[in-house]
């Protein structure tokens, strides 16, 4: 692609970002969350907790946007407190704000205003951990620093926080908040290796009791509720400069049992999807729904095979990492397809796929239920195309990726400022929903956005992005 056509793809998709930017600021500035529609915000404590700003101000950083940089982070100098009597979910807090507060502080070249603010909500959200079994309850209370039973956690959930507690304590030689979130892995660890656990060789069930310990459910899936778990295991290992061998380890046992018990292809095209397993003691039973969530895989799968270095800077694959490489685009494909086969060009939240070997030549290989016709507009698909993209070099992921990008721009920008998502892709115009979500920005036009960046902005081997798009530095452990 040549350099103007990508500077001129990438001043869109910054034009983009700015155009959300000003929606929320007229209408909800400071609020964690924003309706669009409405021109509302609602906040999750009174007074909020930043979600919205900063979830978005590594993009901002990134795209070198001075006046709203100012904005942002005014907003946290001022407003910015989490003495709040309220409880909030400990991994979306987490990944979002101080994942956040993490990489501003390093993007920003340490302005210590983000690390104060990150050691204190790392502290508030510290006795959620303090379980019976380590594994954190959903929800803490800010002000008191109090957890209680709120039920069984997400497992995608507990283990989703690992990155942003071990980065605080690198940052402030305080081992805390490092051992309280490996202590979570190593217990999955044990579980993975326990007999009648409900883990299936590497593949965790959905749902965990953090009293117990057990796992509560036998599900087990890569879409809601179970998908980072898998992300985390790879990033980890990235994260610490490839010294905790383990969690590679870990990463390719359960990657191995993915590709063994989930992949299957769909009737009569072919297309590669990951299948929910209703029950691990029945692995053969599979049901034939994908989540869009699990569209994050393919691009991690590759980052697995790299770890950040471009594909044609290594040996020779072998079997097992071609094995790989098939099922990172192959996955993507299928993904992308999911945005082509709606009216909009826009995905729906999830898809079944035809699994009937009698199928004819014209039957659809993917059909989308009632209930599931709502895009978010999440960021997983494009997270993919751009870890593709950098890894493999093939300009059609960024093709792809503007093609995503033009859809969003016809069928979920408004005209006064901000972006919304839609109730049904599959009809035009499609009926619109009142929110956009914080990811939007943190994840959604910053991945677009890097899609259309040299590889010299946010190297993939000097920098690991969290599970919300939070670029943090690969360091060496210094206390391991
Ligand atoms: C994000 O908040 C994170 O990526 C999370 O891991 C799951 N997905 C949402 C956006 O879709």
């Amino acid at each position: 692609m040549d350099d103007e056509l990508t500077a001129f793809r990438q001043r869109k998709i910054v034009d983009a970002f700015r155009h959300a930017w000003k929606g929320y600021k007229t209408d909800a500035f400071g609020k964690d969350e924003y309706q669009p529609l409405t021109h509302a915000g609602h906040s999750w404590a009174p007074g909020g907790i930043g979600l919205m700003i900063i979830d978005a101000l590594d993009t901002i950083m990134l795209m070198n946007l001075t006046d709203e940089y100012q904005e942002a982070r005014s907003w946290i100098v001022h407003h910015l407190d989490f003495e709040k009597h309220q409880d909030v979910n400990v991994f979306e807090t987490t990944i979002r704000v101080l994942g956040g507060l993490l990489a501003a502080y390093h993007l920003s070249g340490n302005d210590p205003v983000y690390l104060e603010k990150a050691v204190d909500l790392g502290d508030r959200l510290l006795p959620a951990f303090h379980s019976g079994s380590g594994v954190p309850f959903s929800g803490v209370f800010l002000a008191s620093g109090s957890a209680k039973s709120f039920g069984p956690s997400s497992t995608a959930e507990a283990t989703t926080v690992q990155m942003e507690f071990k980065y605080l304590s690198h940052l402030t030689g305080d081992m805390k908040y490092w051992n309280a979130v490996e202590k979570v892995m190593d217990h999955m660890h044990a579980l993975v290796h326990t007999e009648g656990s409900g883990a299936l060789n590497g593949l965790v069930p959905i749902y965990i009791d953090p009293v117990s310990g057990r796992f509560a459910s036998k599900e087990i899936r890569l879409g809601s509720r179970g998908d980072s778990y898998y992300e985390y295991l790879l990033k980890l290992y990235l994260q610490t400069d490839k010294t905790e061998i383990r969690y590679k380890e870990r990463y390719e046992h359960a990657l191995e049992s993915v590709k063994k018990h989930l992949v299957q292809y769909s009737y009569p095209n072919h297309y590669m999807y990951i299948a929910e397993m209703l029950d691990a003691s029945d692995p053969t039973a599979h049901h034939p729904k994908m989540d869009h969530l699990v569209c994050f895989l393919g691009g991690n799968v590759v980052l697995g095979i790299t770890e950040g270095a471009p594909l044609d800077q290594l040996d020779p694959l072998d079997t097992k990492e071609m094995e790989d490489l098939h099922l990172g685009e192959e996955l993507t494909r299928t993904c992308y397809q999911m945005y082509r086969m709606t009216a909009t060009g826009l995905a729906s939240e999830i898809v079944y796929f035809n699994n009937k070997k009698e199928s004819q030549k014209d039957d659809p290989d993917m059909e989308i239920h009632v209930r599931d016709r709502h895009n978010l507009l999440r960021p997983e698909t494009v997270e993919s195309l751009f870890l593709l993209y950098r890894l493999t070099g093939d300009n059609k992921y960024r093709e792809w990726g503007w093609n995503i990008f033009e859809a969003f721009e016809k069928y979920t920008k408004l005209p006064e400022g901000g972006y919304t998502a839609l109730k049904d892709v599959t009809v035009i115009p499609p009926p619109r929903d009142n929110r956009m979500d914080t990811f939007f920005l943190a994840e959604t036009l910053k991945y677009l956005y890097l899609l259309f960046s040299p590889d010299d902005i946010i190297p993939l081997e000097n920098y690991v992005l969290n599970t919300e798009g939070h670029p943090l530095p690969v360091f060496s452990p210094k206390n391991k």
